[in-house]
């Protein structure tokens, strides 16, 4: 096998004649994102355009002003949105700043061979650069199949470009927020319910009386409408129950904080489930008449007790029974939060099955202050021809492995780029849009591995970021500001829509994902999978279709529908068939026993770190998102690098003082490329370190990002799969310290 070399290109040569108006001078006309008075910005112009926010996958809706010279100030939450109620995160505020970000893309981009064989970016015409762009795909269908292509994305934008390689023949559509994020919880919720959680997840935050945090960080983790709930339920006297080895924002408001040893979760909720059988605190009535299976966990379960428990947690059992004891009078509204990013150790269907059942035995299915059923708007697509049918699928290149996956994995794609004896073809080509594969899929050599045996890789960003380096094209897409773009279309308490408008022209020579979609359904002879003339069009079709129109939502900005399928909760005695192989909830699974997996949740010992090694553990901080933000004029004011968190037991022993940079290597030997900054804490346990994820960028475009801070996804090399659905568990890398660095930093 031929392996294509592809150097990594630096932006930074290209476009310095649109650095004149330097940084300081856009800057300075950006407002500060605390400003929460209209009146701070002066004069603004009295119209305002609806959006949704673009800075994370929450999406709240929001009003976008500007001012009377036609600028865009500032966005605001939309008061009738659910997801926001009308105030915006620090990072929605500032995502203002994506906008005038100069470091943005400007203009498309082909990789080209030097006359000194050197390969660089050439700016090119949009026409030009989707020409290369039809013609790479074309060529890999001639020569392999459309099979062998992949659209992994994140972003509105995707939806655009997987309508377009589903007309060329491909269904190879992947999300990093599937392996890499909440795909355990999924598969775990639908083996035990029947169905999954998806986004947002509908728990009944605002009238619990007792939420259960594992490793779920709400308040650093800033999913809006979530954060607000439970500041509402704590006002109102819910307790919480937050479980980390770190003492996190949520832990010091908790009234419990189990600051558990890393990796022991499963053997705490098994403990918890044997105390609530054991004291038959769970809910009799709900459990007998929706359950299958309590006669075998129960058994499952005899000799998990606290005492047990603790020797692997180091939780007292007293702290074990009290909060056990505490979920139970509280139920049914009582949430054992399934956690979002629950990629962790490789037996995390497991976790959230645990998690799933202890929700089960408690009744808080389906109740009021526990998990409520949402609905959703159907919204159809505008009408197109049928799709063709692949021969192949994503599942095809799994190898038969990880049939209980419900959506495609972003890692497995990445893994069936690799070619191999099992594989009878490799995929070829991808497109990616809006997913920074580089810091998003954990073992880097293996994402750049793949990447180098691409025939072909077009890549659709906002930004310079890592990813584009290594495109064969990289098409700037205009910011969520600056475009008409899909409906959101979300799940929640009522169905809702919500519109997002451009505010303003788009800056540079970027375009939509639509516009860019579009264009090459034309030139590919796809163009009746895009038959609307405009979006204006499109919306205004699909709108009427639900009772509305692109009028009255330009007017109004979110739309709540009334509910369809019954009511928000079960009702006392109601009858209900869950969607499993028993028609009940599965306390023991049928569906994981056919697969020959466990039918009810285990401990497993993991690795403990070696001498002079600390677990490596991320999260997220209020204002930012993943590596998206990190280059934010707005936000880098309110962070621009990350730390590391170090126990003062640690610190002493290795002398390090607050403040002092350290380079970090992992048990793999991979030393980090820039230093992180120790911050010394009580918060983080001596067995850990913390540090927030989405930084350490080394592409020196990002003027503001480069080499501030450590980037956690260089560190994460061993990667614990799933082997129920293919999640990377990416929490078992161990670092220790290092002073100095023998290599050069590369960029
Ligand atoms: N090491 C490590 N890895 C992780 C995680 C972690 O905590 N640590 N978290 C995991 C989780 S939970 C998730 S959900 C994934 C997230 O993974 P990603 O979504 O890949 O995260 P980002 O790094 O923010 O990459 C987003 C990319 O979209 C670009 N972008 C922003 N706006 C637009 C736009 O409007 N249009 C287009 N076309 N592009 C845009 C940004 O510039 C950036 O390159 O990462 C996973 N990977
Ligand atoms: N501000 C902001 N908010 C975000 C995002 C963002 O980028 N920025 N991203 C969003 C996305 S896509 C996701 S998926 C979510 C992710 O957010 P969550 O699902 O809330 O969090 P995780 O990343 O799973 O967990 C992080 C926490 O787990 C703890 N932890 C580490 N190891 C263990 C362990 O062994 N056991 C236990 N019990 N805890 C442990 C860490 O100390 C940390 O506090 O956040 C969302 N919200
Ligand atoms: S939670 Fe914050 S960043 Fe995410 S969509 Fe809402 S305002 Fe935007
Ligand atoms: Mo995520």
């Amino acid at each position: 096998m031929a392996q294509k070399r592809r150097d990594f290109i630096k932006i930074s040569s290209l476009s310095a004649a649109g650095l004149i108006f330097g940084a300081q001078q856009l800057r300075s006309a950006i407002p500060p994102y605390s400003q929460t008075e209209l009146g701070d910005f002066g004069p603004l112009s009295s119209q305002r355009t609806p959006t949704y926010c673009e800075v994370c996958f929450w999406k709240c809706a929001g009003w976008v002003y500007k001012n009377q010279e036609g600028a865009i100030q500032k966005v605001v939450g939309n008061d009738n949105d659910s997801n926001c109620n009308g105030r915006l995160c620090p990072r929605g505020t500032g995502g203002v700043g994506m906008y005038y970000d100069e470091d943005r893309l400007k203009n498309p981009l082909i990789r080209v061979k030097g006359k000194d064989g050197k390969q660089t970016f050439r700016e090119a015409s949009w026409d030009e650069a989707l020409d290369v762009v039809a013609k790479g795909l074309q060529k890999v269908k001639e020569e392999h199949g459309a099979e062998c292509t992949a659209l992994l994305t994140h972003g509105s934008g995707g939806h655009y470009f997987g309508t377009l390689l589903k007309a060329f023949g491909s269904t190879n559509i992947a999300a990093p927020s599937y392996a890499q994020c909440r795909g355990p919880r999924e598969v775990g919720f639908i083996a035990t319910f029947g169905e999954g959680l998806n986004s947002p997840e509908p728990t009944d935050i605002r009238d619990t009386r007792c939420l259960v945090l594992i490793g779920s960080h709400l308040g650093e983790n800033m999913h809006n409408g979530q954060v607000q709930e439970m500041s509402d339920a704590i006002d109102k006297g819910a307790s919480i129950i937050t479980v980390d080895p770190r003492f996190s924002t949520v832990a010091s408001k908790s009234k419990f904080w189990l600051p558990i040893k890393p990796a022991t979760d499963i053997a705490l909720l098994l403990t918890w489930i044997h105390e609530i059988i054991e004291n038959e605190w769970y809910d009799k009535d709900y459990v007998e008449r929706y359950t299958y299976g309590l006669d075998l966990l129960k058994a499952h379960v005899k000799n998990y007790t606290p005492e047990w428990a603790y020797g692997i947690t180091t939780i007292k059992p007293e702290v074990i029974r009290e909060t056990a004891r505490e979920m139970a009078n509280a139920a049914p509204s009582v949430i054992i939060h399934p956690g979002r990013h629950v990629t962790w150790y490789g037996d995390d269907t497991q976790r959230l099955r645990a998690v799933a059942i202890l929700n089960a035995l408690l009744g808080s299915w389906g109740r009021r202050g526990g998990f409520y059923v949402p609905e959703k708007a159907s919204v159809p697509s505008y009408p197109h021809p049928e799709f063709p049918k692949p021969q192949r699928t994503w599942r095809d290149a799994m190898g038969g492995k990880y049939k209980l996956a419900d959506l495609a994995l972003a890692s497995g794609v990445c893994d069936a780029t690799i070619p191999s004896p099992d594989l009878n073809c490799s995929i070829k080509a991808w497109i990616v849009n809006g997913t920074n594969l580089i810091m998003t899929l954990p073992d880097q050599r293996k994402t750049i591995e793949a990447i180098q045996n691409l025939d072909f890789m077009v890549v659709v960003d906002t930004m310079p970021m890592e990813i584009t380096g290594y495109a064969d094209v990289v098409l700037p897409e205009c910011t969520y500001l600056e475009r008409w773009d899909d409906l959101r279309v979300v799940q929640g308490r009522e169905p809702n829509i919500a519109l997002r408008m451009p505010a303003a022209e788009p800056k540079y020579n970027t375009k939509p994902a639509y516009w860019m979609a579009k264009k090459l359904a034309d030139k590919m002879g796809l163009g009746d999978y895009f038959a609307w003339n405009s979006m204006e069009e499109m919306l205004d079709w699909q709108l009427k279709e639900v009772g509305s129109s692109l009028e009255e939502m330009k007017r109004i900005g979110v739309k709540n529908l009334p509910r369809e399928y019954g009511a928000l909760y079960f009702r006392d005695g109601e009858e209900i068939e869950f969607n499993t192989n028993t028609g009940k909830i599965e306390l023991y699974s049928t569906a994981l026993a056919a697969e020959g997996f466990d039918p009810m949740p285990k401990y497993t010992p993991h690795m403990e770190p070696p001498a002079g090694y600390y677990h490596l553990n991320y999260g997220r901080a209020p204002q930012h998102t993943f590596s998206r933000t990190s280059n934010n004029p707005n936000l880098t004011d309110l962070m621009d690098e990350n730390t590391l968190w170090v126990n003062p037991k640690v610190a002493k022993e290795w002398g390090l003082k607050n403040g002092q940079p350290v380079y970090l290597e992992n048990q793999d030997g991979v030393v980090s490329d820039f230093p992180i900054k120790v911050r010394v804490t009580e918060r983080t346990r001596f067995d850990s370190v913390y540090m927030v994820h989405g930084f350490g960028h080394a592409n020196k475009k990002l003027s503001r990002a480069f080499g501030k801070g450590a980037s956690d996804s260089q560190l994460i090399t061993r990667v614990l799969v799933d082997p129920i659905m293919g999640g990377t568990g990416m929490r078992g890398n161990f670092v220790t310290f290092r002073f100095e660095k023998e290599s050069e930093v590369k960029s």
